[in-house]
């Protein structure tokens, strides 16, 4: 019979990846996003201790790729070590380090089991009444479905299947190791720990089955708590699961309503206004923001003018809100109520910009002189990677706006 026990569950720890690259204005600031992959598993490590957890799985993605060198391997097995050398971590691995692009080139401590990627496996904590079942990716794209040749579920034990998979699909994530969660619960196992989906999302309950998400959003689109989980078992059932949040940084987006707005002012007032929540939902971590004006103003192409002095007047006023809460990038989708039609078509701006906005060959030479721009820039054009189809349709709408502002038409 199973004893009551709690363990941890984690994936797409991504150690070894870049943070996507921030401008940030403080050196130290920048250097703690860098770090910030590090800091969680620190924090993870911590948080094991201080609910008492009797094991750690780690279901895939541990590492982000191939090491640059031995640094990123020696930080965790400092980190895992650090859990003493009698308490048990699982380990499999992902497509990220799959053994093919990640082989165990350095020691591992004696506390760490890698389950095998040739064929599934199991691994028996005799005390506590816990079988775990799993395999690592052999290759990166594991197209197979692995789950199918798990085992049978030890009678008497608490079993834990171990998989990294994006089910029948994860918009995002690419389709590997593919199974439905129908199939992982007529398994017959008490808990699914599931890896590579970044969100956290529990799929299913009787059994659970569950993603733990990313240890550490490491880019804009990488919103909100990140983690891993924290699982209560008693009398071989899963009585309790709750998020260990050990993120060191956090990833936001918000958007700014400035429908109305009348003057300068009241564009601050309204930025200020969505700012304290943004800082309070992270918790005095640093915040890197993604922040969107929108909305039907006369200052539309104002704004667009002047797009330098109004980020730094957000950052100002980010900075009141929290000294650690840095704007990332700065959309401006505001837009001016239209102007009327000038007479004389030649006079049209927004015909001539329009026209221009649709001629293929402009098109093409714009996309060959932001290509040039991007490869000298160390962080690209400062969109993530997006394709450059979206900086492109931003740069004429803001051109539009530029010429609108000069030319003195509203529209
Ligand atoms: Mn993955």
């Amino acid at each position: 019979m199973s004893r009551s026990f709690r363990f941890v569950h984690a994936a797409d720890l991504h150690l070894g990846s870049q943070m996507a690259a921030l401008a940030l204005p403080e050196p130290a600031a920048a250097r703690r996003f860098a770090e910030a992959p590090r800091a969680a598993l620190a924090a993870l490590v911590d948080a094991i201790g201080a609910h008492d957890a009797a094991f750690l799985v780690i279901a895939g993605d541990l590492y982000d790729g191939p090491w640059r060198d031995a640094r990123t391997g020696l930080f965790f097995n400092r980190e895992i070590a650090r859990l003493g050398p009698g308490f048990p971590v699982f380990l499999l691995a992902g497509n990220h380090d799959a053994e093919s692009r990640v082989p165990a080139a350095i020691p591992a401590p004696a506390n760490l089991r890698r389950f095998p990627v040739a064929r599934p496996a199991s691994f028996r904590l005799e005390e506590l009444g816990v079988a775990l079942h799993g395999q690592g990716f052999a290759a990166r794209e594991e197209l197979r479905n692995l789950a199918a040749g798990y085992p049978p579920p030890m009678p008497g034990q608490f079993n834990i299947g171990v998989l990294h998979t994006a089910l029948a699909g994860r918009p995002g994530h690419e389709p590997y190791a593919p199974c439905t969660a129908a199939e992982l619960a007529a398994r017959g196992y008490d808990y699914w720990a599931l890896g590579h989906v970044h969100a956290f999302e529990v799929v299913a309950e009787k059994p659970h089955v569950v993603f733990p998400g990313v240890l550490q959003g490491r880019h804009p689109r990488e919103t909100g708590a990140k983690g891993a989980v924290l699982v209560t078992v008693e009398d071989g059932q899963v009585a309790a699961l709750e998020r260990l949040v050990v993120d060191d940084v956090r990833w936001e987006a918000a958007a700014v309503d400035l429908a109305g707005a009348e003057d300068e002012a009241e564009v601050e007032a309204r930025i200020a206004r969505a700012l304290p929540a943004v800082a309070a939902a992270a918790g005095g971590r640093p915040v890197a923001l993604r922040l969107r004006l929108e909305g039907m103003t006369p200052l539309a192409p104002r704004l667009a003018a002047r797009r330098g002095d109004v980020a730094a007047t957000a950052q100002a006023l980010a900075q009141q809100a929290h000294p650690d809460l840095w704007i990332e990038s700065l959309e401006i989708a505001a837009a001016a109520p239209s102007a009327p039609t000038p007479a004389d078509p030649a006079l049209d701006l927004a015909a001539l910009v329009a026209e221009a906005a649709a001629d293929p060959v402009l098109a093409a030479e714009a996309a060959v002189l932001a290509a040039e721009v991007a490869a000298r820039l160390p962080g690209g054009l400062g969109a993530g990677q997006e394709p450059l189809g979206a900086p492109l349709a931003a740069m004429i709408a803001e051109a539009a706006a530029l010429a609108r502002d000069r030319a003195g038409q509203g529209g």
